[in-house]
């Protein structure tokens, strides 16, 4: 039900690629290799687009701070057994919950995500939306609804590293893949937001390539995102 509302699952280089190593706000950003791999038939001049908006903060939280954050959804997270399939057939293998309220460890580190990845103007929604993915789980392409979500979505990732694929819903064959460390931020806004379709590859189809076309295999655990959104421009017109 979450995910349906909140997703809306209406669809069927350079940037600021920064690292960061103390877990704490990221003031001083250091550049570090980008983890993008762009399929043939991606139009250089979309990169720099896509590139500048989404963005990638390794280690955005150290690991005492995401084994805080994962003791206080866990147990909300294990009262559930994972759904295999979905009923709008959107994520498969997964359980979620919802917070608006975090214990005195968390709260600090869930504001400090929310006030690095959200201009002031943008009013937050009030729960933070959590969901498990099993390690055999995946979400399958799909752009939030602008209906039920604004111009920014910050994603914290627990557990386990993953690959991001983004697709562009106008021209199919315009394809990058990102790696999604364990314990980085990722803020999704602007063209990778609403031009490109995003998903979660299962483990088996999680391989990353280098500019040189060596294949990495990354291995997808359970994984637990922590996405935070704002709330939609009720000024523009919907198409989802
Ligand atoms: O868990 C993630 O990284 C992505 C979640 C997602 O697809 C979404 O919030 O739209």
């Amino acid at each position: 039900m979450l995910v349906r509302r909140l997703l809306g699952l209406a669809s069927r280089g350079h940037t600021k690629y920064t690292r960061h190593t103390s877990g704490h706000a990221p003031h001083e950003l250091q550049l570090t290799a980008i983890p993008y791999h762009y399929h043939e038939g991606f139009l250089p001049e979309t990169r720099e687009q896509f590139q500048s908006s989404f963005l990638i903060y390794d280690d955005f939280i150290s690991v005492e701070e995401e084994q805080s954050l994962f003791n206080e959804v866990e147990p909300h997270l294990k009262r559930q057994t994972y759904e295999k399939d979905h009923w709008d057939d959107a994520i498969s293998n997964f359980r979620e919950t919802e917070r608006k309220h975090w214990n005195a460890h968390n709260l600090p580190v869930i504001q400090r995500l929310q006030k690095f990845a959200f201009e002031p103007h943008l009013k937050l929604l009030p729960y933070v939306h959590v969901l498990d993915l099993a390690p055999q789980g995946y979400i399958k392409p799909h752009i939030d609804s602008a209906r039920f979500c604004g111009d920014i979505v910050a994603v914290l990732s627990l557990l386990s590293d993953s690959v991001a694929r983004f697709v562009h819903d106008q021209s199919k064959d315009q394809i990058v893949d990102c790696l999604v460390r364990q314990r980085s931020l990722y803020v999704m806004k602007g063209s990778s937001r609403y031009d490109f379709t995003h998903e979660i590859l299962r483990s088996e189809d999680s391989i990353l390539k280098d500019p040189n076309d060596n294949e990495r295999k990354i291995d997808k655990t359970r994984r637990i995102s922590i996405v935070c959104r704002c709330e939609p421009d009720v000024t523009i017109r919907h198409k989802t």
